[in-house]
């Protein structure tokens, strides 16, 4: 690995990708193919050289530091829950059949330095931001395969007619075995690595969704801790879903 950053990745700095095997950088000069993202303005995302290609989903190494990752998982630890979802038909919350993994959500107040790192990488607002998750997996848990658009504009986590244009991932620990983030329609096999954070842009600025971006948490069998979430076109516009209405988990401002 040749790029260690600490805090902020720069320009430079940003993009590689992982192949298969993920100490191994992508080294190709393939032609980038017409994405759907041609269009995205994020000017430290944007690849610049045809080496990045086949897709945009971009590795940053220490991403978080040590120190960072260590007082986020302190911070959730005490606050994990099952992983809920909003049933479409009857509209009742209930445990999300497709992941066994608990989460604690964190308003931005109780990670500040975090949240503007994620804004500055993406070159977008704190306000475009969804409430960040921790998510935990203990052994055998699992996520399926899944995207994380949506068909066209929606509503949905206080965003009105919006969707998502950025998934952020970003490891809080070194996972041995399994629990492995796999983008199954890549091939891309990514090994959680402390502190490094994998981006992928799950919709166009138009709003339509890139289903190659499918991905899922494989089976765990050391423990993982994750830090997730995206970035939104349009600035967050119910405030039923303000991030300021989470409780507060601790004290610890990170
Ligand atoms: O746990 C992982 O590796 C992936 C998490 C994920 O897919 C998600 O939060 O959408």
């Amino acid at each position: 690995m040749h790029c260690l950053l600490r805090g902020v990745p720069s320009k430079k700095e940003i993009f590689y990708l992982y192949a298969q095997n993920q100490n191994q950088e992508i080294q190709t000069n393939k032609k980038i193919p017409p994405t759907f993202h041609d269009s995205i303005p994020f000017t430290r995302l944007t690849p610049k050289s045809n080496k990045f290609t086949l897709i945009q989903t971009s590795i940053i190494p220490n991403f978080l530091t040590r120190e960072e990752c260590d007082k986020l998982i302190i911070k959730s630890s005490q606050n994990m829950q099952s992983c809920l979802v909003k049933n479409a038909d009857t509209g009742a919350v209930e445990p999300d059949p497709s992941r066994t993994s608990t989460n604690a959500n964190i308003s931005q107040r109780e990670v500040p330095t975090i949240t503007q790192k994620l804004a500055l990488m993406t070159n977008r607002q704190t306000e475009q931001l969804e409430t960040l998750q921790v998510l935990n997996y203990q052994h055998g848990q699992q996520f399926q395969p899944h995207t994380d658009g949506f068909d066209g504009p929606t509503n949905a986590c206080g965003f009105l007619d919006s969707g998502r244009i950025v998934t952020i991932f970003c490891y809080l620990n070194d996972v041995e075995e399994g629990g492995k983030t796999m983008f199954t329609k890549l091939g891309l096999e990514i090994k959680p690595v402390k502190g490094l954070a994998v981006v992928h842009f799950p919709m166009s600025l138009e709003l339509v969704e890139d289903e190659r971006t499918e991905h899922q948490g494989n089976a765990a069998v050391d423990e993982k801790w994750i830090l997730t979430t995206w970035v939104w076109k349009h600035w967050k516009g119910d405030y039923r879903y303000d991030d300021d209405k989470l409780p507060v988990l601790s004290e610890d401002i990170i």
